[in-house]
């Protein structure tokens, strides 16, 4: 069902009336995504907003005419909306209303395709009509399904909070379980140096990862088309093996509760070893999107991972004058094209140069009875020495520092938990 959508921003002064209006094309391509049409666009400049409505006496008035006027059946606030607000402007105003994060949602509940994404979008969804189950409006709308009622299905929202409480239970159990799933799948991945693409939604992650790894990953002019991690080796040469995965977009305000449930598909990027941060080259709003992404690694906890600021869509750039801008404003960044493949060679070779500057020797000694981190050692690079020796073994290790790193802390805890139960045995040791 196409809704006739009308979208409303608040800005707080005049001057952040243009940043509005852009947060509000925004807005427009995730209606678009989400199936609905935009039938009008409005920016309220108010110092103040209006506890009750959000928008002013006047404005709620004027969307009311508006909407009978243009036979809108939805509207979309770019700002978050309290129950209250949500209630009192759907009460005067007669049509369905919802918010920017009801609306991401509602894309993440549509693009859904494995047990995993419907788990964590489902589990989000719960938790943000919880947070605002006070705020149910108008109860025929409901009826009516289309943006924003997608998911969990409409009774849902008229079971009472209990039983909301025992789903979400049940689905952060089915959660746990995917996180284990995880984890063993890239305790399979050990040895190698793990890639992440981040960055903002529709930067041309999947394009890239299909051009870097063959891959067919789906591509579409859509928001949030990506929402499983996908995983491929990539061979930088005869030696360096790597694993690059493809992954979830971020958005300015990106509702907390996806954040929250994407936790397992998010750890992928907080376990990297390098992030390629992507953006589009050919977007006005390139620069306030890279500091989202920043700011949504912070949220996840990801700001110190080495990264790589990757500019991508330049055969789309027709002004030299964008490209000097951008190469004078990130003076480290790569331009690159995953449609043509143009600068994916230079991307190849700053990986491998990264990774061949993190290539160490380590030595690791273990009871040969531990056989299961004898065996996690030996995968974790090219082993160049294995002598046993009083019951012990040494092997000495060449491959990726974080990676030798990450197999330390294991092979450190496994030790040090048998030590404090068994006697005093010494743990891994680590040798330059
Ligand atoms: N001309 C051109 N178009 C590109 C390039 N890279 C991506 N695109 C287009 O940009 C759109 C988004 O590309 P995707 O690769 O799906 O972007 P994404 O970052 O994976 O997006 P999500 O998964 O939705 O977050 C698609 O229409 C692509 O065809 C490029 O290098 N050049
Ligand atoms: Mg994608």
């Amino acid at each position: 069902m196409s809704s006739r959508v009308l979208l409303v921003g608040v800005a707080d002064s005049s001057r952040s009336r243009w940043a509005k209006a852009d947060s509000l094309d925004e807005l427009a391509a995730l209606v678009q995504t989400a199936g609905g049409s935009v039938v009008e666009q409005l920016v309220q400049v108010r110092q103040k907003p209006n506890p009750a409505t959000l928008v002013g006496k006047g404005m709620v008035v004027r969307l009311g005419l508006m909407c009978q006027e243009h036979k809108i059946d939805l509207l979309i606030f770019d700002d978050e909306l309290s129950p209250t607000q949500l209630r009192n402007l759907e009460e005067s105003i007669g049509v369905r209303v919802i918010d920017r994060a009801a609306l991401i949602l509602d894309i993440f509940a549509l693009h859904a395709r494995t047990a995993e994404a419907k788990i964590q979008v489902e589990l989000a969804q719960l938790e943000y009509r919880q947070s605002r189950l006070t705020g149910l409006g108008i109860e025929m709308s409901r009826l009516g399904g289309g943006i924003g009622t997608r998911g969990p299905g409409e009774t849902q929202l008229e079971v009472d909070r209990r039983r909301i409480q025992q789903r979400i239970v049940t689905l952060r159990r089915g959660l746990t379980r995917i996180d284990r799933e995880r984890l063993t799948q890239r305790r399979r991945r050990t040895g190698l140096f793990q890639v992440v693409l981040v960055g903002y939604t529709n930067a041309g992650k999947s394009t890239l990862f299909n051009r870097l790894t063959q891959a067919r990953v789906r591509v579409s002019d859509q928001l949030f088309v990506t929402l499983d991690p996908n995983t491929k080796a990539l061979d930088l040469s005869r030696h360096i093996r790597l694993v690059l995965t493809d992954t979830v977009g971020f958005i300015r305000s990106l509702p907390v509760q996806l954040v929250a449930s994407f936790r397992a598909t998010l750890s992928e990027v907080r376990d990297a070893d390098l992030l390629l941060h992507v953006a589009d080259a050919i977007d006005s709003q390139v620069d306030r999107r890279i500091d989202a992404v920043n700011d949504t690694l912070e949220q996840v906890g990801a700001q110190d991972k080495p990264v790589f600021l990757v500019f991508s869509k330049i055969d789309k750039v027709f002004d030299e004058a964008v490209l000097g801008r951008l190469r004078r404003g990130y003076s480290n960044a790569v331009f690159v094209s995953g449609k043509t493949g143009a600068g994916v060679e230079q991307l190849k070779s700053m990986m491998q140069r990264l990774v061949e500057r993190q290539m160490v020797s380590r030595s690791f000694t273990i009871p040969e009875s531990k056989w299961d981190l004898v065996s996690l050692v030996r995968s974790s690079g090219r082993v160049v020495k294995d002598e046993a020796h009083d019951g012990k073994r040494r092997m000495v290790v060449r491959g990726f520092r974080p990676v030798l790193g990450r197999v330390r802390k294991e092979v450190d805890l496994a030790l040090g938990r048998t030590n404090r139960r068994i006697q005093g045995a010494k743990g891994s040791t680590l040798e330059p």
